[in-house]
């Protein structure tokens, strides 16, 4: 069998380790918080940056070759397939997610692109069945074409609407086929640049039309696996629509569709919002809509989506903690949308970046684990309430006290005692200590 990527399958070797191409903190079998880390870290690989991405900027040309030896679009289609699943196989990643453009070429007509992918549906499924690897989730690319310039869900044009249900319901029949755990709206071009020439009520409207049709018919095809929404703030458009989770939140509930739809919470976009990655994962927690990860990170520096594979343990540990307080995932797990630099060009680079990140997120869960069983963190929040535990406070929370009584009960008291200490300098020390202290 032809191999693409000349990298020996990697193995954990532990911390003392120096050996690039060995895991120095995952190991998939060892039990976390009661489970195999594989299956409370489920990583996969991004289809369109491992397979795709060539480096390509606006500034210049690619500086990696991803056609891995084909000549022809569905040769290199096929040889993607291969490569990628050589890679998640030495790589010990069980789940990949893909965009249905990323999978083949899109030929000169909807038709043909349909042609091109019942081709190599079945082609993927024999991939799957030998290595038992399997689809976290799909998607439908709606906003690389130039059909797409005014978006698609929201496009001002009926025609391109139209395409793009075309493709989402292909996306979710090979999805369906290919047993993903779930399907994502992205909305790529969903956004505005001008409120001159846009009718946002309007475009909403449609958006969310879409995504309700796009439910019905994956029900009714028998699909029990989940829809996210991924929030980004900009980027491609000024304004996009699903600017931040809470943002996402009131969307889905004005349409009513909060029932059919969690999130996929990605790093990058967190802080492109001005939120960190927690504050997503955390919005996104307590209101009952954690659904998937897309495990990157931005570079603080700069203002755009970088995509870069997860470094900071920090973040990843609080991101963790978050995941680890929701019980774990469910469908969804943590998808690398993350690609090596420019600079980083090589096939070892790819693993390397893999590699990064996945010790990364395998640090962050046996820290977040740490924490949790450490437990001083979570009780000087709980505690941080005390006073709604009785008199006056418990009545608040058994919503048992109305204005008048509230306001009579601060009368009686005349005056408020100093209020404690919110120690934020001290729980970070603590986090400091579960990383690195004894
Ligand atoms: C782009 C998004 C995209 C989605 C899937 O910024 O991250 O890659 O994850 O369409
Ligand atoms: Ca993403
Ligand atoms: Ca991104």
């Amino acid at each position: 069998m032809t191999e693409f990527f000349n990298i020996p399958k990697i193995v954990y070797e532990g911390k003392d380790s120096k050996n690039p191409f060995a895991f120095k903190h995952y190991n998939a079998d060892e039990i976390v918080a009661g489970k195999p880390m594989k299956e409370q870290l489920k990583f996969a690989m991004s289809w369109w940056h491992t397979l795709g991405g060539d480096g390509t900027d606006m500034f210049g040309a690619g500086t990696a070759d991803k056609s891995f030896g084909g000549k022809t679009g569905m040769e290199i289609a096929r040889n993607k397939v291969l490569a990628g699943f050589e890679l998640m196989h030495k790589l010990g990643i069980s789940y990949f997610c893909f965009h249905d453009k990323d999978l083949v070429p899109e030929g000169d007509s909807l038709q043909e692109f349909q042609q091109n992918l019942d081709e190599i549906v079945p082609f993927i499924k024999e991939q799957m069945a030998k290595d038992s690897i399997r689809c976290l989730w799909g998607t439908a690319n709606l906003f690389n074409h130039p059909r797409y310039m005014h978006g698609a869900g929201t496009a001002c044009n009926a025609d391109v609407y139209c395409y793009a249900a075309a493709q989402i319901k292909k996306a979710l029949d090979i999805t369906m086929a290919l047993g993903g755990n779930g399907y994502v709206f992205w909305g790529g071009r969903e956004g505005y640049e001008t409120l001159l020439n846009t009718d946002m009520a309007f475009e909403l409207e449609n958006m969310a039309y879409l995504m309700k049709i796009a439910v019905e018919y994956a029900r009714g095809k028998g699909y029990t696996g989940d829809f996210y929404i991924e929030p980004k703030p900009k980027e491609p458009t000024k304004h996009q629509y699903d600017f931040d989770a809470a943002t996402v939140l009131a969307f889905l509930q004005k349409y009513g569709l909060e029932k059919d739809f969690k999130l996929n919470i990605e790093a990058n976009h967190a802080t492109l919002s001005a939120h960190t990655f927690q504050h997503e994962l955390h919005v996104a927690r307590i209101n009952g809509a954690f659904g998937s990860i897309d495990a990157n990170q931005g570079d603080p520096l700069l203002g755009w989506d970088t995509d870069q594979f997860p470094t900071n343990v920090y973040d990843a540990a609080l991101a963790m903690y978050e995941v680890l307080k929701n019980g774990g995932f469910t469908n969804g797990g943590l998808n690398f949308d993350a690609k090596p630099r420019r600079a980083s060009h090589t096939y070892e680079d790819i693993f390397l970046s893999y590699i990064a990140g996945m010790d990364t997120f395998a640090l962050g869960l046996k820290i977040a684990d740490k924490m949790i069983r450490d437990g001083r963190i979570d009780a000087f929040r709980a505690d941080r309430y005390a006073s709604f535990r009785e008199g006056m406070g418990a009545k608040i929370r058994a919503k048992t006290a109305d204005l008048c009584t509230l306001s009579d009960y601060a009368l009686s008291l005349g005056r408020v005692s100093e209020p404690s200490s919110g120690r934020q300098e001290y729980l970070e020390s603590i986090v400091n200590d579960v990383m690195f202290g004894g």
